[in-house]
């Protein structure tokens, strides 16, 4: 079979733009499509291309008359749904393939995915089970038994078998299809150095289970960690991309991993920067792995601080302490590596509350921060406490950087609190 894998353009809807000219929030981002090299490397039967439309906006009808896909497979963040329905009713329009829809929207709410535009919903990992449909696809068999994989049926409650997830399901043998983005590769640079960088997976989803957060829908909560051998070998395919991000949601959930992972680097003569999320209470708890790993040519590590008070914090169910928050920024100070600092900003806040975020960022010297506001992402628990309170359900607008409930102050106030927390915070940026 022909496949196409499509990764949908930058979207996502501004309410600081649209209502008050505030343009300096909104963001382009841009990255090599990970999911869908990953898919690919395991489509071995199969002609596979990936379309990105980040890079490429209007590629999509060259590559459809070009290569007529007989399926068509797209991935999804929330923002990025409406988006990819639209593209499903396009391509079935020109060339009638079928439309599989997978990623962190259809695995956290996939009844929205249940339109006829779209033939298949993938639910979480999907590396072994979108293999097993296209299989399934070409030999004319059986796909309502397959795991984790849903047929679309409008008007109905959707029905498909749990997928157990293991580390079966990261078939690591088949590395991710690097080659087919290479015509991207220029693209995909982190814009604060102008340096190319280039995604591996190391881990897949987190032990833990924050309010917000939806990537627990991606494995059913388990925590899966790719082998040593696996991350060395994608680093590198990469070849001379002289930075390397750890995509994981925690990469250093399970520590010994994260050890035995940074000694491999450092043993293998490995010369990169590398970027990993790292949760607060982990740099507490083994301050000497982040030592290690600062040798192994660690840069900067992302941060979930969410929050600068412990009662945020318990109200996230986020299971970490302000105190450890503040600890770690001063052992990662010490051991000279940036920091990149993820704050939520509720729609309760007050002019008070966005002083005293300035002034923490400002105090404790955060490297980037980048802020956004308290989102009830579909499929998460904060979507099920905050249901009645959301009054803008157009998910283009669920980019994190707009309050899609009330915000306490007047909302032009709110934005513009907002915009000069950006504006304060990145003077003088380090990555
Ligand atoms: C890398 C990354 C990006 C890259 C993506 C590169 C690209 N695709 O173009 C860039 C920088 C562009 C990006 C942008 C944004 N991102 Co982002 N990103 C990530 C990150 C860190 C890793 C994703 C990844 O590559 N994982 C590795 C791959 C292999 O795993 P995976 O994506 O889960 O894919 C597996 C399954 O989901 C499934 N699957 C995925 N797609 C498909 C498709 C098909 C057909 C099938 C069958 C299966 C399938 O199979 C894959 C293999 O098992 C995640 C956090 C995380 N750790 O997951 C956030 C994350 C996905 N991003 C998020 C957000 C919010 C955004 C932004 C809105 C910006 C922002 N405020 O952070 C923008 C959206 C873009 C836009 N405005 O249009 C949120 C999504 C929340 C949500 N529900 O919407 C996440 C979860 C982080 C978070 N804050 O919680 N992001
Ligand atoms: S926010 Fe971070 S620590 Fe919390 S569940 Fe999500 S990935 Fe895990």
């Amino acid at each position: 079979m022909n496949i196409l894998l499509i990764n949908p353009p930058n979207c996502g809807r501004s309410i600081p733009e649209e209502r008050y000219g505030i343009t300096t929030i909104k963001q382009i981002f841009r990255g090599e499509p990970l999911a869908l090299e990953t898919l690919a490397g395991n489509l071995l039967e199969h002609e596979v291309r990936i379309l990105d439309l980040k890079a490429e906006p209007e590629g999509l009808d060259a590559a459809l008359a070009g290569f007529a896909p007989d399926l068509v497979g797209l991935t999804a963040v929330t923002c990025e749904a409406n988006t990819v329905l639209a593209l499903a009713g396009r391509i079935k329009r020109k060339c009638g393939a079928t439309v599989v829809v997978g990623g962190v929207h259809a695995s956290n709410d996939p009844e929205f995915f249940n339109r006829a535009e779209v033939d298949y919903i993938v639910i979480g990992l999907g590396k072994q089970s979108l293999r097993e449909l296209a299989n399934a696809l070409e030999k004319g068999g059986e796909t309502a038994t397959i795991p984790g994989i849903c047929h679309t049926a409008p008007g109905r409650t959707l029905r498909w078998q749990i997928r157990r997830y293991s580390r079966a399901d990261l078939v690591e043998e088949q590395p991710p299809r690097y080659d087919l983005v290479a015509g991207y590769r220029d693209q995909y640079t982190l814009a604060a150095l102008g340096v190319p960088m280039g995604f591996v997976s190391s881990a897949f989803g987190c032990p833990f289970d924050c309010a917000f957060c939806c990537i627990a829908g991606l494995t059913g909560g388990q925590y899966l960690s790719q082998s040593i051998d696996t991350v060395l070998r994608d680093i590198r395919l990469l070849g001379d991309v002289p930075v390397i991000r750890l995509v994981d949601a925690n990469t250093f959930g399970n520590p010994d991993h994260a050890r035995r992972l940074c000694r491999a680097i450092i043993d293998g003569g490995i010369q990169k920067n590398f970027l990993v999320d790292v949760r607060s209470d982990t740099v507490v708890r083994h301050p000497d792995l982040l030592r290690e790993w600062k040798e192994a040519g660690l840069r900067s590590v992302i941060i979930g601080f969410e929050e600068i008070s412990d009662q945020g914090l318990s109200s996230m169910n986020k299971d970490n302490s302000a105190a450890a928050n503040l600890e770690a920024i001063e052992i990662l100070h010490g051991l000279g590596i940036n920091i990149v600092g993820d704050f939520i900003v509720s729609p309760d806040y007050l002019e008070p509350d966005f002083e005293r975020l300035a002034r923490y960022v400002a105090d404790n010297a955060i490297d980037l921060p980048i802020y956004t506001v308290l989102t009830p992402l579909p499929g998460t628990a904060l979507h099920r406490q905050m249901r009645d309170q959301i009054r803008i359900h157009d998910l283009d607008y669920y980019t994190l950087s707009n309050a899609v409930t009330p915000t306490r102050m007047d909302e032009a106030n709110f934005y513009a609190q907002f915009a000069a927390l950006y504006q304060a915070g990145h003077k003088k940026i380090k990555l």
